[in-house]
């Protein structure tokens, strides 16, 4: 009965449809390194997803090409073709041969997102606050708040994610999973960082005009500078005025200015020329400006009329205030 089978014609089209799609999938770096357990087998089922789904699309795909190019009508034939009947055993075969696939596949992501969510005992909790157009992250047992998230390697995170104001999106490349900010609800994502690094947080959810600019970053250290940062920033909480919140306590803190200058040329310095000291930007001149230290904070941290807030929070809006100050 597959005697008729043209082998040839057939292998030839599937080893060069084979070819580009292998080729397009090996030679583009599409994914990060993955820097926790949890990309490790996220991406492990992607590319399973993918080797599995590339089987079939060539397998459909050289058939295809072959039946286009074997049995195309001629231009003038309007005909219907013969009818045909159903083949019992082609059915049968393929009907089970998804039915495997697809019950295989959904084993694998039963595992991986089993897996992933197993819930650690030492775990270190840090509320994610997702807000337009930035994060600020609190570790609700030290009592602090930074807006740049500090986790320990080879140790368990839980990331409690909050939005203030409409829907964004967590998401680490490195780390493998995102999840949404949505306000009214806490959603929790689990990550257990494998290599310690500084990687990017990328808002990955349309949230407004500053949605391309809502980055942060993830220092992911050792347990011991983990503890020491604790130590550091719940020391300079103390050092602050008193005030409501962590955040408070943290921006009203003495800021340093060195890395004030540091954050400064990051954030700012797009629209305020010379590091601030000259005028010929979109912003003022800050040197010579009249206003006092919360003056500038205020500014620095809300915003005013076309200088966008929400760019320093935490200790960075404190150290970038220092700056200012220096130079004022
Ligand atoms: C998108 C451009 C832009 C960025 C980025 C920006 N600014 Fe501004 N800044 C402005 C503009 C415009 C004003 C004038 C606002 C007004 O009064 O309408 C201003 C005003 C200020 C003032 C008030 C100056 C005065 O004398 O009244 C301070 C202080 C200031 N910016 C600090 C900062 C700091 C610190 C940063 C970085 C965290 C920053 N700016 C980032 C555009 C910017
Ligand atoms: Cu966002």
């Amino acid at each position: 009965m597959y005697k008729n089978v043209p082998i040839i014609p057939l292998a030839v089209i599937g080893i060069v449809i084979a070819a580009i799609t292998a080729a397009q999938a090996l030679l583009i770096d599409w994914l990060p390194p993955a820097q926790s357990e949890q990309a490790e087998r996220t991406f492990g089922l992607l590319w399973f997803l993918f080797w599995l789904s590339a089987i079939f699309f060539v397998i459909v795909t050289s058939i295809l090409v072959y039946a286009v190019w074997k049995w195309r009508a001629k231009d003038d034939d309007l005909e219907d073709g013969p009818p045909h009947h159903g083949n019992t055993k082609l059915e049968i075969v393929w009907t089970t041969i998804p039915v495997i696939a697809l019950i295989t596949v959904a084993v694998y992501g039963y595992i991986v997102l089993e897996r992933n969510e197993a819930v650690a005992a030492d775990r270190v909790n840090v509320d994610v606050y997702a807000q337009q157009f930035n994060w600020t992250y609190g570790y609700p047992d030290a009592g602090i708040e930074t807006g740049t998230l500090v986790v320990p390697v080879d140790r368990q995170v839980q990331l409690n994610l909050r939005a203030r104001d409409v829907i964004h999106d967590f998401w680490v490349p490195e780390f493998g999973i995102k999840g949404d900010a949505v306000p009214g609800i806490t959603h929790t994502l689990w990550i257990n960082p494998t290599k310690e690094g500084t990687y990017p947080v990328i808002c990955a959810e349309l949230c407004g005009v500053g949605h391309s600019v809502m980055r942060s970053e993830v220092k992911v250290v050792s347990e011991q500078e983990f503890q020491a940062f604790l130590t550091r920033s719940t020391g300079r909480v103390k050092a602050g005025t008193a005030a409501a919140t962590a955040a408070a306590k943290l921006e009203t803190a003495p800021g340093d200015e060195a890395a004030g200058k540091t954050i400064f040329e990051a954030k700012c310095s797009g629209c305020h020329a010379g590091l601030g000291t000259e005028a010929g930007g979109v912003g003022p001149q800050l040197k010579g400006t009249t206003l006092d230290t919360a003056g500038i904070r205020n500014v620095a941290k809300n915003g005013r009329g076309a200088m966008p807030g929400g760019l320093v929070s935490g200790t960075e809006l404190a150290d970038v205030v220092a700056y200012v100050e220096s130079i004022k």
